[in-house]
């Protein structure tokens, strides 16, 4: 890690009826689950979202934003970036546990989906951004990894009781193109490196290295309207029309 606190754009993704029986009491707020990305330029490719079945979240009461859920940990932060009235001060309106949000629907900025379900991440870390992850199967190798977990293993969805719907019909979206990978740079270095599953750090994490090096600096955008624009030109763009478009925030830890 280095010294200074790390920006993270905070992806606000609205929660859509039918609510989760955990957030019925929320019912008529705004309530957006909150992902922290380090990659708002690829929000044009999210397939779902990521939450820990056994991590613990909380729903609390933003200022300008109505309800988010995330960890306290991270609200915690927020509570000391303006989120809140008052430096330290959150309400918790209500604790809930990872697995009861799994397979509720989101809408999220930017995606071609208008509707995406909330499914399960194991490999989130509890002491990190939000402990909610977006994600983007053709740019992230390890939302790659883990949605193909999903996909080739019923068990694994029944077991967390996620209905084929939410998953089967979500592939990842060519967003994003490099020389050496293509258009789907996730997915080249999954089959490239033969990756696993989700567990497979030592090689996620290389994959992760070399998607982001080459997305950066050689990768060109393929949708939107910066389509044909040089990821490093247009990334800080991509951040502020979310921000200005109230889709997102700045968010440090
Ligand atoms: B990134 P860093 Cl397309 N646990 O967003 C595990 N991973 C987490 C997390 C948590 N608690 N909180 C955030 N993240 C993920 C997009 C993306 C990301 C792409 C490509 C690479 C990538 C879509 N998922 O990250 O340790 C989030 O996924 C590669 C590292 O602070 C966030 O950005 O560097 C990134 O990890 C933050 O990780």
């Amino acid at each position: 890690e280095g010294a200074g606190p790390q920006e993270y754009t905070l992806i606000k993704m609205v929660v859509l009826e039918p609510l989760p029986n955990c957030l019925i009491s929320l019912k008529g707020k705004k309530i957006s689950l909150v992902a922290a990305t380090l990659r708002p330029e690829t929000m044009y490719g999210q397939t779902n979202c990521w939450v820990h079945p056994d991590i613990k979240y909380i729903a609390f009461e933003t200022v300008k934003d109505g309800v988010f859920i995330c960890t306290k940990r991270a609200a915690r932060n927020m509570s000391y970036q303006d989120f809140t009235e008052k430096d330290g001060e959150f309400k918790i309106l209500l604790e809930i546990v990872g697995q009861d949000l799994l397979g509720l629907s989101v809408q999220s900025p930017f995606t071609c989906y208008p509707k995406i379900y909330a499914l399960p991440m194991l490999t989130i870390k509890e002491d990190k951004g939000t402990g909610i992850v977006t994600s983007v199967p053709s740019d992230s190798p390890d939302d790659y990894a883990a949605l193909v977990d999903l996909q080739k293993k019923p068990a694994f969805r029944e077991k967390y009781g996620i209905a084929d719907d939410m998953i089967l019909p979500f592939k990842p979206v060519p967003i994003l193109e490099t020389p050496d990978f293509g258009n789907l740079s996730a997915v080249y270095l999954y089959d490239e490196l033969k990756i696993q599953s989700q567990n497979d750090r030592e090689k996620l994490t290389q994959a992760k290295e070399m998607v982001y090096l080459k997305g950066f600096y050689d990768g060109v955008l393929l949708v939107g309207e910066h389509k044909g624009s040089k990821i490093q030109d247009v990334k800080k763009n991509l951040q502020t029309k979310l921000i200005q478009e109230g889709k997102a925030v700045i968010y440090y830890e």
